[in-house]
């Protein structure tokens, strides 16, 4: 059954005819108490919904949707292994990856517990090598520079979580993460590498990824170029993947392989080996902090009711704006300098997941889905697109991210900043009507003309929602709550929406498109028939290749022809 065809679908639907006349100015005005009474404390977060355009009676109403949309019975499914991802035949169970040590689960015959402990174990002893000099290259120095070279899901999250704990970093070693198939990238890390002391991680589930190949093969060239022989990869190569056989053949030590499983999914594989350049980082001890925090958050969103419920509440305030007030898009503002990966996070992890047009059923849906999801730090926005949020003619509900205690002691700048925060939502929230407006002119002297002309655009429509999520402190163990709290809500969007929140075919697509024409510019396969347009993008790119006198040869890399 569709979401539109839900009971309490069409509750809602006549309840938004009411909610659309509201003000949330009047609704705080109404009730002293809205801010206790939509706000909850869990895994160390705090979630402030109150700036909504909801009431208690609209919570009801969505906590019915979610019950009708199987929320409880699908949450219990998710945690016990059931192969929810329908399309790939898959468990998703990355929720497995932080439950403590010593509560058996058992899949296929196999308690996957002792094994995602194993591989920890194995990421503690690696790890703690590294850090304490034990490890070290292959002509005796320790390891200053680890170089992740991964793309998307292995990625984005090692990436995200580095800069975000970096507090906590070990002070010798220097993280760097490639991705992109763009020369630009590595060639540009490269020159400030010394071989004898850098360690690349080849991050890769399938180890087939394009990008990810390339890469690791030109930092093998690289390697070998300056004065290193094949024995010495041993020291300076490990890899993560779940394709133990294409690691060998790349010429990774199977010992320098950490292992994970196809029941991890990309994007949610942070909590896995895939998390070893982030566990090099902050040390053993506090990524079991890291995926601690994450436990804390599954057991609220396993046990707390759906009313109280962090990830579900956060999941049907989107609901409610996506697709009762049809807000395109929704913004992130975490008030935190080192959260400024996160926004790139949650894209691929709400986008990826839930950016479907077909339902899990394989109809085509006929409501709305997954909103564009954008953002960048506070209080950077705050000079740049916020006119669009308090002004513009699209509403665009924000997420306001901060960290109460800060991690320097730069005197006022954390007060500033938090205020700041506070601030913006509650401009969004009240905006500011002609009245104000116009006494605030008339008190800085503007005669009447000019206070009449200015006027409509000193207009602040406000009842502009967002939600505050406050962390006493942003800890591994914090961070670690809140990728868990917005994975939990990724997925209760997905079942109200019937998604397979779990599967990503639009970017398999892409693994595959460039390959006709990349054999067309490489020349190892004839021009072939494209639009128009891609014909003479391809011609033109030949024809600059020739007047460089450059060429690309069969492995892709531009070479010269001299
Ligand atoms: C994530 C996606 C995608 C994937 C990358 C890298 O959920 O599937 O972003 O992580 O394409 O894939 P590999 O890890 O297999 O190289």
């Amino acid at each position: 059954m569709h979401l539109t065809s839900v009971p309490a679908y069409r509750m809602l639907q006549t309840h938004h005819a009411e909610a659309s006349h509201w003000h949330m100015r009047d609704l705080f005005a109404r009730d002293p108490n809205r801010a206790s009474a939509f706000s909850l404390e869990a895994a160390g977060l705090y979630l402030d919904y109150s700036k909504n355009r909801i009431t208690r009676n609209t919570v009801e109403l969505l906590c019915d949707l979610a019950r009708e949309c199987g929320v409880e019975t699908q949450r219990g499914a998710l945690f016990n292994g059931a192969k929810i991802n329908t399309t790939e035949h898959r468990a998703v169970l990355h929720t497995a990856l932080r439950a403590p040590r010593g509560k058996p689960q058992i899949i296929k015959g196999t308690d996957i517990n002792s094994e995602i402990h194993a591989v920890l174990d194995q990421i503690a002893r690696f790890t703690e090598n590294v850090r304490s000099e034990q490890w070290r290259g292959c002509s005796g120095e320790s390891i200053t520079d680890v170089v992740n070279i991964g793309i998307g899901g292995s990625d984005l999250g090692p990436k995200m979580a580095c800069q975000a704990l970096r507090t906590y970093s070990h002070p010798r070693l220097k993280l760097h993460f490639i991705s992109n198939v763009d020369g630009h990238d590595l060639n540009t890390l490269l020159p400030q590498l010394d071989a004898r002391t850098t360690l690349f991680i080849v991050a890769s589930k399938t180890f087939t990824t394009v990008e990810t190949m390339m890469n690791a093969q030109s930092a093998r060239a690289w390697f070998l170029t300056q004065g290193n022989s094949e024995a010495d990869l041993a020291k300076h190569f490990v890899a993560v993947s779940t394709n133990a056989d294409a690691v060998k053949t790349f010429g990774i030590d199977p010992k320098n392989m950490f292992p994970f499983w196809d029941w991890v999914g990309g994007r949610y594989s942070i909590w896995s080996a895939i998390g070893l350049p982030l566990a090099l980082a902050i040390g053993i001890e506090k990524f079991r902090e890291f995926l601690a925090g994450a436990h804390a958050m599954d057991q609220h969103f396993c046990n707390a009711p759906l009313e109280q419920n962090m990830p579900v509440l956060l999941a049907l305030i989107g609901i409610w704006n996506r697709n009762f007030f049809g807000n395109t898009s929704i913004s992130i503002a975490p008030y935190h300098q080192y959260l400024q990966q996160f926004p790139a996070y949650l894209q691929q992890l709400e986008m990826e997941s839930n950016g479907k047009r077909v339902g899990a059923d394989g109809s085509i849906l006929p409501h709305a889905t997954c909103p564009i999801l954008w953002g960048d730090v506070g209080t950077n926005g705050q000079h740049a697109y916020f006119q669009l949020l308090h002004q513009g003619t699209d509403v665009v509900p924000v997420d306001f991210i901060a960290a109460l205690k800060p991690a320097h002691a730069l005197p006022g700048h954390h007060a500033m900043l938090l205020a700041n925060c506070f601030a913006q939502s509650e401009a969004l929230m009240l905006g500011k009507n002609a009245d104000e407006g116009r006494s605030e002119l008339q008190a800085q002297g503007k005669p009447k003309a000019e206070t009449e002309a200015l006027l409509p655009h000193k207009i602040f429509p406000g009842n502009r929602p967002s939600n505050t999520i406050l962390l006493n402190e942003l800890t591994p163990a914090s961070l670690g709550a809140l990728i868990a709290l917005y994975e939990h809500k990724t997925f209760v969007q997905g079942l109200v929406w019937g998604i397979n929140s779990f599967d990503q075919w639009g970017v398999e697509l892409g693994k595959v498109l460039a390959k006709n024409i990349h054999a067309e510019l490489t020349g190892t396969s004839a021009p072939q028939k494209h639009d128009g347009s891609t014909n003479t993008l391809i011609a033109r790119a030949k024809a600059i290749f020739m007047y460089c006198g450059t060429e690309l040869s069969d492995s892709g890399t531009l070479s010269s022809t001299d």
